[in-house]
């Protein structure tokens, strides 16, 4: 299977690794990555290309990248710095915080904010027009990154595939681009093979005896719902030596814990939100420990449309960020992680144009209260806001809804 993909992104890559070559020089290399299975299949793929190597490396795995993980990683740390399946949109503190004499990679497949520096480098698909939501995985990248730099690397193809998997890449009916190139690695190197199932392609890993799909989930499993248990670390063994029964149990645990706590959520926010004129809302606080904030968002997913919930108010949940970072320590910031979801009647209309959405008002309502407006979707968003600031951002929302220079399209 031969897959003609974008030379020029290539050339990205290229010069990506010569300038990476250039500066490794058996520095102390630090590598930042996210919690999910992409970033973590992104994680074992660097860790094989450095030990190759012969360096000295360290992990740090982050749920998101906020200024005071950047400032605590930067100060105390110095060399090589590799940021990879985050990072892309954070690139001008990032840039910022990399002291004289080290240099930082980004190695990511977000939408990213192109910086200048000499001691920056940032490799991203999006920055050549090419979307990294569809055809290119972090892992995928990496891959591609590390073959450039050790043949050992296509031992592992199979990892890049299950982090474009994990992605939910294969979405469209199977993977799509790069990711597609990747496949093809694994088919011809005999460590996948393709199969269809109703309308969809499946990628049976040969040296797990298993699918990509399922052994994606539990990836992402254990590292958001278990992230402050350090879950992802156990996800990355698995990459290597497939799960073994202690680990499967581990995920299922896991589940049974957000299963459980979910719903009692669900029982405590029975007895109706918190409302103002035109929102809803609710704080999980530190009910959600160990799970990572992104389960916020599936928690308000969840719940959208249940008999508690009013149809035409926007649904805001808020949960707080957990202030010690596993691999890195104590943080000195209190920051809560804010989900916005919308019933579904309140939904259409969004959609219809009739009433602003999320992607007007976050943004907006975020810079009011000074926070991180995140990802911004029409009728899902994220943003991140200093703990104690929840009801001055639901005021924030009426306030822009009040004044908005909306026009309904
Ligand atoms: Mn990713």
């Amino acid at each position: 299977m031969e897959y003609i993909v974008s030379e020029r992104f290539y050339d990205e890559v290229d010069k990506a690794v010569k300038v990476f070559l250039e500066e490794e020089d058996g520095r102390k290399i630090t590598v930042i990555h996210h919690n999910d299975a992409d970033g973590i299949c992104s994680a074992v793929l660097q860790k094989v290309m450095l030990e190759e190597l012969n360096v000295e490396y360290e992990f740090i795995c982050v749920e998101k990248v906020y200024p005071e993980i950047i400032q605590k990683i930067h100060s105390e740390r110095h060399g090589i710095f590799i940021y990879t399946d985050l990072g892309g949109l954070a690139s001008r503190i990032i840039a910022e915080e990399t002291r004289d004499g080290c240099h930082t990679f980004i190695i990511d497949h977000h939408p990213a904010r192109d910086v200048d520096g000499d001691n920056i480098t940032i490799l991203d698909p999006e920055l050549a027009g090419i979307s990294g939501d569809i055809f290119i995985s972090a892992s995928t990248l990496n891959y591609i990154f590390a073959q450039r730099v050790t043949e050992k690397i296509r031992d592992y193809a199979y990892v890049a595939l299950l982090g474009a998997v994990g992605d939910y890449h294969d979405r469209y009916g199977g993977v799509l681009g790069f990711d597609r190139y990747v496949l093809g690695e694994c088919v011809s190197l005999g460590q996948a093979e393709i199969r269809i199932e109703g309308m969809k392609e499946r990628y049976y890993i040969k040296k797990f005896g298993e699918y990509a799909d399922l052994f994606s989930r539990r990836l992402t499993t254990l590292g958001s719902v278990g992230y402050l248990k350090k879950g992802y670390l156990d996800g990355m063994r698995a990459c290597f030596e497939g799960f073994d029964g202690k680990t499967m149990r581990k995920v299922e645990k896991l589940e049974e814990i957000k299963q459980k706590k979910f719903q009692r959520e669900i029982e405590r926010l029975s007895n109706g939100l918190n409302e103002t004129e035109k929102v809803q809302w609710f704080s999980v606080e530190n009910r959600f420990s160990p799970m990572g904030v992104k389960t916020i968002g599936e928690f308000c997913q969840q719940i959208k449309d249940m008999s508690f919930t009013r149809p035409l108010k926007y649904l805001i949940g808020f949960q707080d960020i957990p202030d010690v970072i596993p691999d890195l320590g104590r943080l000195n910031w209190r920051g809560v992680k804010v989900s916005a979801r919308a019933p579904s009647t309140l939904e259409r209309m969004i959609l219809n144009g009739k009433v602003p959405g999320y992607d007007f008002l976050i943004p907006r309502a975020s810079e009011l209260v000074r926070g991180y407006a995140d990802a911004t979707h029409k009728i899902a968003a994220a943003t991140v806001i200093d703990k104690g600031k929840e009801e001055d951002f639901v005021h924030a929302i009426e306030e822009v809804l009040k004044n908005e220079d909306f026009k309904a399209c």
